[in-house]
């Protein structure tokens, strides 16, 4: 029986920028040892049961939408549809992506396979898929090299891969700006998975990248939770630095165990703390993009399971964001973050060299005091422990 939606402070709205993508919840529960386990449900579909569950958008790679084959008469009258959908629903397209990784023909990569007539076929295949993202109005376009990269490090120069990498984010900038589509490109980097290892595999990879493109104002970054759990890195620190850089232009949410192949699973299904983390350096920095979860049901569900999953994953959403604002009222948690506060640690303690070089020369240190002071730090992540399991 179809569980009714509740109404509650829990309950998504489209201004919460909740999105998800056709795959995501079309995941249809195929693995490298399974055949799927759930039927397709068509893009008109999920979009409506999507704005039914309060979801603002909804992001598609090309072949989400069009099949590879379709001739251009079917690719109209998908368009057609899909557009009625969206306009029934209400339901917005912010992201649009290429699939450049299905295709056998992308074996060895797209921007940087080693035959030069794929890495132009990609490139071709990517303008086109702009032109279908900006016939719904995405506004932002994310790459995701899932194929770019190598099993052996006999067969790829990578240092010229790394050339062929930047030349097709260049002319792909360059299209968006003749087309005047005005789209902001999110690299989003992951370690592993298709390929034994993938270029530009964390946050740190990507964005100093960016800045060797020709214009680095256009290009910032999608980071995914499972990714950097992946490699077993504390993701809002990516993240952090991604906000610090003005870099944070999408965020993919799920949850991963660490060391583990992709999960893709539920966000907040598995590191509560980290999930709590995520969402206050979200709320707390003005982040005004979209929240996205790029995650999947358990394989072991049926339809009815991944309206579970996607109204669970906006329901922790939110009901972490209340924790966010508890930990902000918390009076004890407050007189600690205070006493660091008053010891340097509040925004916009900062030196430079011109206001504090004498000052800083000559300046006398009681070490001995700096030695022995605690920083509270058991009692504060207690303190927060007890918040997120109800105990405050
Ligand atoms: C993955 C990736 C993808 C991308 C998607 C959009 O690990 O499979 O996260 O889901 O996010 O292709 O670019
Ligand atoms: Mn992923
Ligand atoms: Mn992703």
């Amino acid at each position: 029986m179809p569980r009714t939606i509740s109404h509650d402070a829990y309950t998504p709205r489209p201004e919460h920028r909740f999105t998800f993508g056709l795959w995501t919840v079309g995941n249809p529960g195929r693995d490298p040892f399974g055949d799927a386990v759930r039927p397709v449900l068509s893009p008109s579909y999920i979009v409506e049961k999507l704005g039914a569950l309060g979801a603002y958008g909804v992001n598609f790679h090309d072949n989400d939408l069009v099949p590879r084959d379709a001739t251009a008469a079917e690719r109209d009258s998908i368009v057609r549809e899909f557009r009625k959908a969206l306009g029934a629903s209400g339901v917005k397209v912010p992201m649009a992506t290429t699939n450049l990784f299905g295709d056998p023909v992308f074996r060895d990569g797209a921007f940087t396979s080693n035959d030069a007539r794929v890495r132009r076929h990609a490139i071709q295949k990517t303008m086109r898929a702009m032109d279908l993202g900006k016939e719904f109005g995405a506004e932002t376009y994310v790459f995701w090299g899932g194929r770019e990269g190598t099993e052996t490090n006999a067969g790829k120069n990578v240092i010229e891969a790394m050339k062929w990498f930047r030349d097709a984010l260049n002319f792909l900038c360059e299209y968006s700006i003749a087309q005047g589509y005005d789209y902001r490109f999110a690299i989003e980097p992951k370690p592993n998975e298709p390929r034994g290892d993938i270029f530009l595999p964390t946050i740190g990879h990507a964005l100093a990248f960016i800045y060797t493109l020709d214009r680095p104002d256009m290009v910032g970054l999608n980071p995914e939770v499972a990714h950097d759990s992946i490699s077993g890195l504390d993701f809002s620190h990516g993240v952090a630095q991604a906000i610090e850089a003005n870099k944070l232009f999408h965020i993919d949410l799920n949850a991963q165990k660490p060391g583990r192949y992709d999960q893709d699973h539920r966000f907040g299904s598995e590191d509560i703390k980290q999930s709590f983390f995520l969402v206050k350096l979200l709320e707390d920095s003005g982040y005004e993009g979209m929240r996205h979860f790029d995650s999947h049901a358990y394989r072991t569900e049926d339809e009815q399971g991944v309206w579970d999953f996607a109204a669970g994953s906006m329901r922790t959403y939110l009901i972490l964001k209340e924790k966010v604002a508890a930990f902000h009222a918390d009076k004890e948690i407050q007189h600690l973050l205070g006493e660091l506060g008053k010891r340097g640690a509040a925004p916009g303690k900062r030196i430079s060299y011109g206001k504090d070089a004498d000052a800083i020369r000559n300046e006398t240190f009681d070490l001995d005091a700096m030695r022995k002071q605690g920083y509270a730090y058991e009692r504060l992540d207690q303190l927060t422990v007890e918040l997120l399991l109800g105990a405050r």
